[in-house]
């Protein structure tokens, strides 16, 4: 069997999964297959440039990680990846920062990746490169010389090809994709916006199903959507940390509906929209004032990008606003917790709340929602409101979709959410833990390696690929 080689920007120890998501899903392909998992260590040094990659056991798996300079770190990390792509990928071109010498450091660390990487390579690994960050990692790869199978997954959205084409220096970016066997998205909305922009930029011709010709190479793409370990999650919220913080609630709420809200605080994840429409709820709905409490947590995230600090701002005072206006001696309508809750921790608060508030503006795919359908009591559930624009509401169906944008329309489905009969209640979520259960983490893991697995092999050539 192939040797599997996971890359991803930031790695963790697989036997330590208390970071969630990403980390969460690779470490789970990493325990069961064993295998190399490279990335950056990250730490910033003052010269990093001839620096040894540093090598760590994790039971079957073993960590390889370079540190990275202060310039690459700024240019690749905070410049490019979360200042050009993370914005624009998320359909916020308004955010996006195209300093030119971005796009340098940018190549140059997925040079330094490559470079580092190839010798560390056995003839027959698949190599599987995750997100944004590690675009043209392939394409630098293949020009020095590797012809193993890579498939990429990019775990944000992928937006429309007007917008991508914005980005200076988009097509390097697209061409990159061809130097992968395959290339995974979270939704089919991203997968179709891949096929309009090489279709209508690049001139790619479909080939057959999922393949498209370009550059005078061949790529494969799917869709892939990624779930959780539903058995996982499922026994977590039956752990004694999950069952003392549950408990805990349900005491200290024994007379009010909670509405949970649980993301890193980030301006795709809608959070002052979200405030927007629980005020416009209160407003609304006099009488049921006093019976739900919104309990956000938002973690903090990325505080050196400054749009990351004046989002934490606008949501501080739109929750103070709330507070001060709607508050009551003995009630406050919004606990706003700025802080990550442990991973253990999080299935009893999913569990004790009777609605949770997923309404990001644009999400790859959005793992909270997920979760919290797999923590709650099956004869009892909660109500997921989901925002429309989230990756998961391709999946998810039966949550109650909405429009984040729409404050009043939000506000409604909060009102029908806190209403919902148990019947209703319990119809909805069975249907959807169906969906999570079948498209699993495992799923998602065995569908791309498997399908990579599938792609045709085609000669590798390294000319045509220097960008
Ligand atoms: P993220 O944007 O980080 O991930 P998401 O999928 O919502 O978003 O969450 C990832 C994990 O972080 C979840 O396991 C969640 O429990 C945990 N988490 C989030 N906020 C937390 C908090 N405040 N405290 C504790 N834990 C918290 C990116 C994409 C997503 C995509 C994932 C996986 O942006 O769209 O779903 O990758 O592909």
């Amino acid at each position: 069997m192939s040797r599997l080689v996971v890359v991803s920007n930031r790695i963790a120890d697989p036997r330590k999964t208390a970071a969630g998501g990403l980390a969460v899903a690779l470490a789970e392909v990493l325990n069961n297959a064993g295998g190399l998992w490279f990335g950056w260590s990250g730490k910033v040094i003052d010269d990093a440039e001839d620096d040894d990659v540093v090598f760590q056991r994790a039971g079957p798996v073993t960590l390889a990680m370079v540190d990275l300079s202060q310039a690459d770190h700024d240019a690749f990390y905070l410049g490019y990846s979360n200042g050009v792509l993370w914005p624009v990928f998320h359909y916020r071109l308004d955010l996006a920062d195209f300093d030119a010498g971005y796009i340098s450091g940018y190549r140059r660390v997925n040079q330094l990746f490559a470079r580092k990487l190839l010798p560390l390579l056995k003839p027959d690994d698949v190599i599987w490169v995750h997100d944004y960050h590690l675009i043209p990692l392939a394409a630098e790869l293949r020009a020095l010389g590797c012809k193993q199978r890579i498939g990429f997954f990019l775990h944000i959205p992928l937006p429309p090809p007007l917008m991508l084409a914005a980005i200076p220096g988009h097509d390097w970016l697209i061409r990159a994709l061809f130097a992968y066997d395959l290339v995974g998205f979270q939704s089919k909305a991203d997968l179709d916006h891949f096929a309009g922009y090489v279709e209508s930029e690049a001139h790619a011709q479909p080939v057959d199903d999922g393949r498209w010709r370009a550059f005078g190479r061949t790529v494969q793409a799917g869709a892939f959507p990624i779930g959780i370990d539903v058995q996982e999650f499922t026994e977590l919220a039956h752990a004694p940390e999950a069952v003392e913080l549950y408990e805990r609630m349900r005491l200290e709420y024994s007379r009010r509906k909670l509405l949970v809200g649980v993301d890193r605080l980030d301006y795709s994840k809608g959070l002052p929209q979200r405030m927007r429409a629980f005020r416009e709820f209160l407003t609304k709905n006099p009488d049921l004032r006093s019976s739900a409490t919104l309990i956000q947590i938002a973690s903090p995230s990325r505080e050196n990008v400054s749009a990351y600090t004046e989002i934490l701002h606008e949501l501080e005072s739109l929750c103070g606003s709330i507070n001060g206006n709607f508050g009551e001696l003995d009630w406050m309508p919004v606990r706003y917790i700025h802080r990550t809750v442990a991973r253990a921790r999080l299935p009893g608060l999913y569990r004790a709340s009777r609605v949770a508030l997923v309404t990001p503006l644009r999400d790859g795919m959005n793992l909270v929602a997920k979760e919290f359908l797999a923590a709650q009591n099956v004869d009892d559930p909660g109500v997921l409101v989901l925002s429309r624009f989230a990756g998961a509401a391709e999946q998810l169906r039966e949550a109650l979709l909405v429009n984040p944008y729409d404050t009043e329309g939000t506000a409604a489905a909060i009102l029908l959410a806190l209403q919902m009969p148990v019947e209703e209640r319990r119809a909805r979520h069975e249907a959807l833990m169906q969906t999570i259960r079948r498209y699993d983490v495992h799923w998602w893991c065995d569908s791309f390696l498997a399908a990579l697995e599938r792609t045709q092999s085609e000669e590798k050539g390294t000319s045509w690929l220097r960008l």
